[in-house]
């Protein structure tokens, strides 16, 4: 069972959403997801003032820390994830980024960085077989 901190957008947009949740939910059947809100239908995405963020940032920061594996779905591009990635990569933490290949263009500076481990798919089973490997 692993500690697993999901990345997805935020407040770069909500649009995939729905498949940060059911990303989430096949993950927490057999281990821990630490930031299930990420898939939640209901979050505020307007800024909460600079001490609701510190607490966010803070938080996020210590979940980082604590968990064994990053999984970020890259497919809506992302501000906070990119910076998840540097830190997590900073932390040695092992790093998976995965986008919809049909969709999306990755960032050179993530596809150029041989640190990542980076999954592009066309239909949503390929991440779910990716996962069933990586974890
Ligand atoms: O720049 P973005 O907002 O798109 O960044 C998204 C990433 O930053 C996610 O992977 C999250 O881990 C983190 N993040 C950004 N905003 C929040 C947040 N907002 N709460 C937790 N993590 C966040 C407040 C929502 C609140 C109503 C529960």
């Amino acid at each position: 069972m692993k500690k697993i901190y999901f990345a997805g957008s935020i407040r770069g947009g909500r649009v995939d959403a729905d498949l940060y949740r059911r990303i989430i939910e096949y993950m927490q059947r057999s281990n821990v997801v630490l930031t299930e809100h990420v898939g939640s239908g209901k979050l505020l995405l307007t800024e909460q003032g600079a001490r609701r963020d510190a607490m966010i940032y803070d938080q996020d920061m210590g979940w980082l820390r604590e968990s064994d594996v990053v999984i970020a779905e890259c497919s809506c591009a992302s501000l906070g994830v990119g910076y998840e990635l540097a830190s997590a990569e900073h932390l040695g933490k092992p790093c998976h980024i995965f986008y919809d290949r049909s969709k999306t263009q990755l960032s050179a500076m993530l596809t150029g960085n041989p640190y990542f481990i980076i999954h592009p798919y066309q239909a949503e089973e390929e991440i779910y077989a990716a996962l069933d490997l990586i974890l």
